[in-house]
């Protein structure tokens, strides 16, 4: 399914059942009172998060949906059904809004919470509730009260704990293969991933951590150049972010500038994702030979600037452990 971050929908609370105009009608009581029973509500429009999901995809084709109409009140004073309620689920780091107003509405961040965004229609009274010391046999129950539609905006940005970033084709996506479960596409040319892919790194004492792998960024990313201004948005709730450099990269033969390139994107964008803390992973160390000897400038360079930076090797999983390490330091200093 097509990856989306951003769908208009509109969702219908169910319509109250209407009140029942009944009387009692036994043997040996002959005019018996009113016992028409009340409509049943309407059902509720309650949107609900979910770690299944990491995308909207699901409101791509369908974007139409209603809660179920309360059942009629019946004779005996029995109630009608209560309809039920209309759950649409959605990933974490959903935002709400009314599509209208932009007002927003609900921010869903945790696994399985819950906002009720539409009450049903409630339920008409039956008759039952009518007699009068006047009036012993009223001929009127109410109506139940329709249900409401409204017209929701739903975004999505990813609530991940790390964001993986990089020019494209530096090894991020091999990275989070590396380091989670997920199996995202790996290829030799820029812009294998065009849409953001979630891993999950299980720490040892089995709290877990969520990595974005996002499409890779170029210069002008921030204006709209490439794919990955549109998705920095699903890195802007991250607290810490990896950036890849590719130490075989060769167009400029400077990978300082290209690393000064990307930081300045990020400011551009969002200047918060720039005071975001940042390790610098020179990746690809597996291919490190006579031509990658200034190295040592760069991270001496990189370590200047008061960011930390490490050699690994997604492929072959060189550094990896060490990663792993100061991963696991980080998470346990906060
Ligand atoms: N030799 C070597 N190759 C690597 C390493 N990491 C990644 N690669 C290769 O580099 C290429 C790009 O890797 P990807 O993981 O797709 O890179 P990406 O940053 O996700 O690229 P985009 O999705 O295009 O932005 C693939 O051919 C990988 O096999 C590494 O540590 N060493
Ligand atoms: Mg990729």
């Amino acid at each position: 399914m097509k990856f989306l971050d951003e769908v208009f929908i509109t969702a219908r609370s169910g319509d109250g059942g209407r009140g029942c105009i009944s009387f009692r009608r036994e043997k040996f009581i002959p005019r018996g009172g009113p016992d028409g029973g009340d409509g049943g509500n309407g059902g509720d429009v309650i949107f609900r998060a979910t770690r299944r999901l990491v995308s909207l995809s699901e409101y791509g084709s369908r974007t139409y949906f209603r809660a179920q109409n309360g059942g009629p009140g019946k004779g005996k004073n029995r109630s009608g059904k209560r309809g039920a309620d209309l759950i649409l689920e959605v990933p974490l780091g959903t935002t709400i809004q009314d599509a209208q107003t932009s007002e927003v509405l609900a921010d869903l961040i945790h696994d399985k919470q819950e906002v009720l965004l539409i009450p049903g229609g409630r339920g008409g009274k039956g008759n039952q509730h009518f007699a009068t010391p006047t009036n012993r046999t009223p001929r009127f129950a109410q109506p139940g009260i329709p249900g409401q539609e409204k017209k929701f905006r739903l975004s999505l940005r990813f609530l991940a704990d790390i964001g993986l970033i990089g020019l494209p084709n530096a090894g991020k996506s091999t990275l989070l293969s590396r380091l989670t479960r997920a199996r995202p596409r790996v290829d030799s040319y820029p812009f294998t991933t065009i849409d953001p892919n979630l891993g999950i790194m299980t720490l040892e004492e089995g709290s877990s951590l969520v990595l974005a792998d996002i499409p890779g960024l170029i210069e002008g990313a921030s204006m709209g150049r490439g794919l990955g201004h549109q998705f920095l948005k699903h890195i802007e709730r991250t607290s810490l972010l990896f950036h890849l450099l590719d130490i075989t990269y060769q167009p400029r033969n400077d990978l300082i500038e290209d690393f000064h390139i990307l930081r300045k994107e990020l400011e551009a964008y969002n200047p918060a994702l720039m005071r975001k803390p940042q390790v610098v992973l020179l990746n690809k160390m597996d291919l490190y030979g006579p031509r990658h000897r200034d190295i040592e400038k760069v991270k001496r360079a990189i370590g200047q600037m008061g960011l930390e930076t490490l050699s690994i090797s997604a492929l072959t999983g060189e550094g990896i452990e060490e990663l792993k390490a100061m991963i696991r330091e980080k998470w346990h200093g906060r």
